[in-house]
């Protein structure tokens, strides 16, 4: 499925059906009076995460969504069928906005039902309308309308750990290897053109999910190379990992090549550099003879970043950043199983 991150869609909820004016008519009953049901409700638009979507694609291709009319109410005091409620699944991390008032009307973190729009109520039928004066009433409300509404979607991900770092640097090669996900890998730059999503098991009870985005260049925040806007999917994780690559094709020094990127997340935002981040030296089977690692390792040290030397093609270093990453992921996430004690 194509990856979407936006869409702008229109909302209809269903119309209330029209409430019934009639009489009862039967053998022998003279003056039966008004027996006319109510109609029924018109359908409500709901919001549902689905954990299994990663993409506003269908709902780019279906931009308008629309719950189902209420019945009109029938004699013999029958109520009309309510409208057909509409459900429109979206991929978790989804932010409803209002196109009109730009509010936030929800995000969608969860997989539970969350009604938006409500349909019109269904009319009163005449029954309801009898009174002294009036014991034949041939008045029956009708149904409220619908409402209508624009909304625009935006998708951040929501993943534990994201990968920063320039084209080429390892990012998709490192979440093949570590989890499910299976991204196309090639030596050349913008391989990866959307999100991916892995999720990473480190034993039976322990996993994350790793988001691996474009890779960004210098000036991607002024819209070089593929931009930055795909940033955004990694502002939900409670940890970055930065890959930066030491193989002898990579010409920029280690260093350098960090400090452009992180230069490039806090053009972005500044709470992306205020993450707890690990800084992974990637392609160690394929580093110089005269490269001198240990120097790299001390000196990212030396500014207190936390560092490991990794490749994912031998697998040297994954097992320990995993862990290291998981540890850091279950630190950050609040423990359900916690009981305050007074
Ligand atoms: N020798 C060696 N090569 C690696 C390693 N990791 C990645 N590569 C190679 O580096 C190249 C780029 O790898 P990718 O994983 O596609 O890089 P990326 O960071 O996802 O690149 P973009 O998607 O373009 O941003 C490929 O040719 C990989 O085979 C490694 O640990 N050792
Ligand atoms: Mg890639």
């Amino acid at each position: 499925m194509k990856f979407i991150d936006t869409a702008k869609i229109y909302l209809f909820s269903g119309k209330g059906g029209a409430g019934c004016a009639s009489m009862r008519r039967e053998k022998f009953i003279e003056f039966g009076g008004p027996n006319g049901g109510d109609g029924g409700r018109g359908g409500d638009i709901s919001f549902k995460g689905d954990a299994s979507l990663t993409s506003l694609f269908d709902l780019r291709l279906h931009p308008h969504q629309r719950a189902g009319h209420g019945v009109a109410g029938m004699g013999d005091q029958k109520t009309g069928k309510a409208g057909t409620d509409k459900i429109i699944k979206m991929p978790l991390g989804t932010i409803i906005i209002d196109n009109d008032t730009e509010e936030i009307l929800l995000e969608v973190l969860d997989e539970k039902v969350h009604p938006v729009l409500k349909g019109g109520q269904g009319g009163l039928g005449n029954v309801h309308f009898k009174s002294a004066t009036n014991r034949a009433p041939r008045y029956a409300q009708p149904g409220e309308p619908g409402k209508e509404m624009c909304i625009r979607l935006e998708l951040k991900l929501i993943a534990d750990v994201g990968l920063v770092g320039f084209p080429n640097a390892g990012k998709s090669t490192f979440i093949s290897s570590v989890s499910n996900a299976k991204p196309k890998i090639a030596d050349y730059p913008f391989t990866t053109l959307v999100p991916n999503l892995g999720v990473v098991n480190v034993s039976d009870y322990r996993s994350f999910v790793v988001a691996d985005i474009p890779g960004i260049i210098e000036d991607a925040h002024q819209g070089t190379g593929l931009g930055d806007r795909f940033l955004k999917h990694i502002q939900r994780t409670a940890v970055l990992a930065f890959l930066v690559d030491c193989s002898e094709f990579n010409e920029m020094e280690p260093m350098k090549s960090f400090t452009v990127l992180l230069n490039e997340l806090t053009q972005f935002s500044a709470d992306l550099t205020k993450k707890k981040r690990v800084v992974l030296l990637t392609k160690m089977d394929a580093i110089s003879h005269d490269l001198n690692i240990q120097e790299i390792i001390d000196k990212f040290k030396a500014t207190g970043e936390e560092v490991y030397p990794i490749s994912s093609v031998t697998g040297k270093g994954l097992k320990q950043v995993t862990f290291r990453l998981a540890d850091i992921v279950e630190a950050n996430r609040s423990d359900p199983t916690q009981i305050d004690e007074e």
